[in-house]
């Protein structure tokens, strides 16, 4: 395959409603697209840097200008598949979420060219996936309580939500005494405490949650792993992962149980198939995370999920958990609190045309060397 043209979309898409986490307040989601069009057909690709480098050191400027000065420039003018992206553009360091992009597009450009869907190329072995929510902080405890009443009566099969100092324990008590033991729920700090928090966590152990993701900062290994010696709640690494050999370190050191896997995170999704083959061997059990993706990135997503060490339920909502307007033609919908893993060529959805272009705020043709 030989890459012909690149361009980029910046777009801004507004929420259905404020996402509070304990780094950002957001009311809308601006993200990067990449369309490539290759001599195998087009592709797309979904940057899931955000804005301001709050969850990761990425974000969403810094990635089109990476994708554009020295991400491209390493595929142009050669033969190429997508398997190769990864180690032609592994020179350059760091920006994952800007080479996953990359090589996601490229992925769906040669995918779509052999008539085969991302779910079968990676090893999918379900046709559906389950759904889980996340949550975000609230203002208040009954506002919380109503978000969480509406998507367990929309089917969602497992709650999570956002903790930070202050919003806690309170949610997660009231949460369990509104809705009882048995529905499935876990909370994410995104790096919000520290080991002096450690009381705090012991006190969550008495709400039977299924995990707690991202206790404490993204290097701190070590204090994951003292956590975790010291807490009877599995501990889930996300922001820490950063690849299949970071995800090794992390068992081997104890750090984490569980493992939260996003392509952009790692690199893209074949890092992201190799991050869930490390934890499968180790008897880890991983799930899929969300970055508030558009249907795009959903649908990746949703393929990556069907792998079979996908044994927790993942951040894979519906379309309209977040977005009201989606750009793709048939946005992913919630049945029976699963999701629908595409069976199509590629990533198997195609985007809509006016959609996008809607919400579309800057464009820009890559001029390939
Ligand atoms: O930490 O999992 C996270 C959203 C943006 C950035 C980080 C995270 C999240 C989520 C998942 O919690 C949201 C989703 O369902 O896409
Ligand atoms: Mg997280």
């Amino acid at each position: 395959m030989r890459l012909h043209r690149a361009k980029l979309f910046t777009l801004e898409m507004p929420l259905v409603s404020p996402f509070a986490t304990s780094f950002a307040v957001q009311t809308h989601r601006q993200l990067l697209l990449l369309r490539v069009e290759t001599d195998a057909g087009v592709g797309w690709g979904e940057c899931v840097a955000m804005a301001d480098p709050l969850y990761s050191s990425e974000y969403l400027a810094s990635a089109g200008q990476v994708i554009t000065d020295f991400l491209l420039p390493r595929l142009t003018g050669r033969s190429l598949s997508a398997s190769a992206v990864s180690h032609l553009l592994g020179p350059v360091k760091g920006h994952r979420m800007a080479k996953a992009a990359v090589e996601m597009a490229l992925l769906d450009a040669e995918l779509r060219g052999a008539s085969m869907s991302l779910s079968d190329y990676l090893g999918g072995v379900h046709d559906r996936v389950p759904s889980g929510v996340s949550v975000g902080i609230m203002g208040s405890v009954e506002e919380l309580l109503a978000a969480v009443a509406g998507y367990l009566e929309e089917g969602y099969r497992r709650i999570k939500l956002k903790i930070q100092p202050g919003w806690e324990i309170e949610p997660v008590r009231a949460v369990r005494r509104e809705f009882g033991d048995d529905i499935p729920l876990q909370v994410d700090a995104n790096a919000a405490f520290t080991t002096a928090d450690l009381r705090l966590f012991q006190q969550l152990d008495d709400f039977g949650l299924l995990l707690v993701e991202q206790p404490l900062e993204d290097e701190d290994l070590t204090d994951h792993a003292w956590l975790a010696e010291r807490i009877s709640t599995p501990v889930c690494l996300d922001e820490s992962v950063v690849s299949a050999k970071s995800a090794a370190d992390a068992i081997g050191l104890a750090a984490c149980s569980v493992v939260n896997i996003k392509a952009g995170r790692v690199g893209g999704y074949l890092e992201a198939r190799r991050v869930h083959d490390v934890c499968a061997a180790h008897g880890v059990p991983v799930w899929c995370g969300g970055m508030v993706e558009t249907g795009l990135g959903r649908a990746a997503n949703m393929a990556l999920a069907a792998l079979p060490n996908f044994r927790l339920v993942g951040d894979t909502s519906a379309s309209d958990r977040f977005f009201t307007t989606d750009i793709i033609t048939e946005p992913f919908v919630l049945q029976d609190g699963y999701v629908a893993v595409p069976t199509g060529p590629g990533l198997g959805v195609e985007v809509d045309e006016d959609a996008l272009a809607a919400v579309t705020v800057a464009r820009a043709e890559v001029v390939l060397g």
